[in-house]
Formats: C-alpha cells, structure tokens, sequence
C-alpha cells in the first residue's frame, strides 16, 4: 500500500459561485485523487464548522484560504508519510489536531476534502470503483446486505432559502416505487419535472430554477405546488401514490421565529404545525417530511414522532446533523425515524459512518443527501450505494452539479450489472 507524498489544495467555485476547498492527494506511487466538499445555505446550529477567510475584500468575506493553508500546512505536515488505506486512523489524526468539538481550528470544509480524497486514492490503488472500497476496503456500515441501488428524492420545486419565490417549504420532492431499475425510475422523475415545466409554462408561472436546480415559481400556497406536482405526475403517465409518492424538507428552523413556526404568513405553534403536517400527509402521498419542525423544538419532535411516525418517514437533518453523539440523544429522546446524512455537517468520512451504523443498528433510516452549494463532486452517490440505505436527495433534473450524482448512479448500476436491486422509495 502506498503513503500519501503531497497535499495540494485550491480554492474553487461551487454551483452558487462561492468559493470552497478542493484538494489534491498524490500518493509516493504516484496516485492522484482530487476531492471538493460542498456547502449549505439552510445550515443546521450545531454543523461541523465552515472555515471562511472573512477578509470583504476578497469574495465578500467568503474565501477559503485559510482552510487551503491548513491542508497544505498542519494537515499536510500530520498526514505525509501515513498509509492511504488508513482512513479511520487518519480522520482520527486530523480530529486530534483540530482539537475543537466543530473543527473550528482548521475547517470542517478542510479537514472532509482530506478525508475523502484518501478513500478515493485507496479505491484508485486497488484498482476498485469507489462504491465498492468504501463497502469492502473501508467497511462502512450496511443499511441492507444485499447491494442497493437509492432511490432518488428529486427537489422539483425549490422554495425557502434556495429560491427566490415565496414558498417558505424548501423542497418539495417526487420519489419513484416503479418496479423496475434505478435508470428507469430516474426517467420517471425527469419526465415529471419536463411535464411540471410545461404545466408552470401554460399557467404563466415562472419556470426559472432554484439552487437545487428545481422550478422556483412564486405560488397562492403549498398545496398549489403539491396540486402541480400531482398533475405532473399523471400526465407523464404514473399513478401519484402508486408508481410516484412525494417528499418534503420544510427546512422548519428557516421560518421558526420566537417559538413560531410563520407559514404562509400565519404564525403556528408546534402542535398546530404538526396538524399542517398531518394533514397534507392525510391528503397528499407524502412518505418523508424532513426537519417538519426546528432543530430545538424537541418536545415538538417527540409529538411529532409519536403522531406520525407510524405513517410517514420523519428526517431529521438541522435536528441531527450527521453528528452520532445528536443522533444517539434524539433516539433515546423519541425523535424522528430516520437521519439525514450530509458528510460535511460533520466533517468526516469516518464519523459520517457512524452516524449512519448508530441510525441503522436502532432501526432507524438514513438518506444520503448534496447541500445546496455543490460542486462536480459525486462521491454522496458511491456513498449511498456502498451504505444500501436506500434513499439519496441530489437535487432536481438540471444543472450539472445536482445530474453529475445521478450520472454516476447511472455508471454505477451499469457496472454492477445484475447484481443489485432497487429500493422502492416507500420501504
Ligand atoms: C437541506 C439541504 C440540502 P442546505 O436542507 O437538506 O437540500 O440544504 O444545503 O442549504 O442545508
Ligand atoms: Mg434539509
């Protein structure tokens, strides 16, 4: 096995043209891995920390050079010389140096393009897809033994912080049940998303995009952007509910204010947000809501749970931030039945996974998921592959940052040939 020889890192552009880290890991054998790390707007409170140079003069305060320091500095000076298939010792060495609880010393966003660069340079010695090194090289954690193809949550409509309209839900999302492979169940979601188009287009509705490349047209409210979708879905041809359910992320921290949840201008307190929920689950096939509530609501969760649970898939992203010690105090609490895993809330690829062993050994579920400022890096997909959970949120069917993850689920059932199944997004 080879050790690393350079470090190199560069400040890059993600898809809202902020700048974020991109690092480059030359092994002594000459294997070259390049790794970049994306970044949220709707962030959760207690996220891994985002190193930003705050200097205005350069990108207004958003630069990332210090964090590029750190890795070819501290980073580099800690990790030269150490075996590349050593990822767990290694993420525990750059934990060490950091040495704050949020990796504020030296960068969530630095330390994570480390961490995944060294996968990748230990998939490419072996001569492995990635997929399968972070299955069989690394040993992640398995949602399922077999080998599972996700099935997409495609954002078809933006709202909240990733769009410029006036819906305060953040996604809303269509996920396909249809018996067959991924490649046909990802046609399945581009072809509603065309036919959402042209219904937006014939009412005169905006059909610009959003950050996550979903339509972001401004509408009466919520139900009118479920209603579209609904229609959408029919006129492609599936059966709402059957072939197609619906997802959202309310993203509820965004529009949480003073202990009110301000929805479509009327301010509500928990449990009347809970029989919002519950009632647009009741009407609408909806099988997931993710952060329905704010992060520090915790009564309001376990309600919640409680109510809901049994019918619906509750994700708690802001509540839980890929962060296993949040996790374990939400289970013991009761809320939520599933976790969102975003490897940049925590910053590495090991803690990333025990997030996910701690979700699936209590019978929870986990959905693999982009942040809304990406880059060209699709590594979430090997991720959710290598991990069976079942479940991946990349983004809508344009803009290359959101379809690159989906192409390389693509790339990756072709190689896989027959030896996987797909997970009906309702299981
Ligand atoms: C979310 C994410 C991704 P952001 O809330 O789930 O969709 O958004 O990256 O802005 O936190
Ligand atoms: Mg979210």
């Amino acid at each position: 096995m080879s050790v690393i020889r350079s470090l190199r890192a560069r400040e890059i552009l993600d898809s809202r043209g902020h700048p974020t880290v991109e690092v480059e890991l030359e092994t002594d054998k000459g294997v070259k891995a390049r790794a970049s790390v994306p970044s949220g707007a709707s962030t959760g409170r207690h996220e891994a920390h985002e190193l930003r140079d705050g200097d205005p003069k350069r990108f207004g305060g958003r630069g990332v050079l210090k964090a590029c320091q750190n890795v070819e500095g501290s980073l580099a000076r800690a990790l030269i010389g150490r075996k590349t298939g050593d990822g767990p010792a290694i993420d525990r060495h750059m934990i060490e140096l950091d040495g704050t609880d949020q990796k504020e010393r030296l960068g969530a966003n630095a330390i994570l393009a480390v961490s995944l660069a060294c996968a990748k340079a230990g998939a490419r010695e072996r001569g492995w897809e990635l997929f399968r090194y972070l299955r069989e090289g690394l040993g992640c954690p398995m949602g399922a033994k077999s080998m599972i193809l996700p099935a997409p949550l495609m954002n078809i409509i933006n709202g909240g912080r990733h769009g410029a309209n006036n819906l305060d839900i953040q996604e809303f999302m269509i996920v396909p049940h249809l018996k067959t492979s991924f490649r046909e169940n990802l046609r399945a979601c581009v072809e509603i998303f065309h036919e959402l188009g042209k219904l937006l287009s014939m009412a005169s509705l905006s059909t610009n995009v959003g950050d996550e490349g979903g339509f972001a047209p401004s509408l009466k409210n919520h139900e009118e952007a479920l209603g579209l979708i609904l229609k959408a879905i029919e006129k492609a041809g599936y059966r709402p509910g059957e072939d197609i359910s619906l997802a959202l992320d309310c993203a509820a921290s965004e529009f949480y204010r003073d202990g009110r949840y301000v929805l479509e201008g009327r301010p509500l307190d928990s449990n009347e947000m809970i029989d919002y929920l519950e009632s647009l689950s009741s009407r609408y096939p909806i099988n997931s809501i993710e952060d329905g509530l704010a992060e520090d609501d915790h009564d309001g969760w376990k309600k919640m749970t409680t109510r809901l649970a049994q019918k619906v898939l509750l994700i708690g992203d802001d509540l839980f931030v890929t962060n296993p010690k949040i996790l374990k105090k939400g289970i013991e609490e009761g809320e939520a039945n599933a976790i969102l895993i975003k490897p940049n809330q925590i910053g590495t690829l090991t803690e990333t996974f025990r997030a996910m062993a701690f979700a699936f050994d209590h019978g929870y579920k986990a959905v693999v998921s982009h942040r809304s400022g990406e880059t060209g890096e699709s590594f979430i997909a090997d991720l959710a592959v290598a991990t069976a959970c079942g479940r991946i949120k990349a983004g809508s069917a344009s803009r290359s940052d959101r379809v690159e993850k989906y192409n390389r689920l693509l790339r990756i059932e072709e190689e896989l040939g027959g030896e996987y199944s797909f997970i009906l997004g309702r299981s």
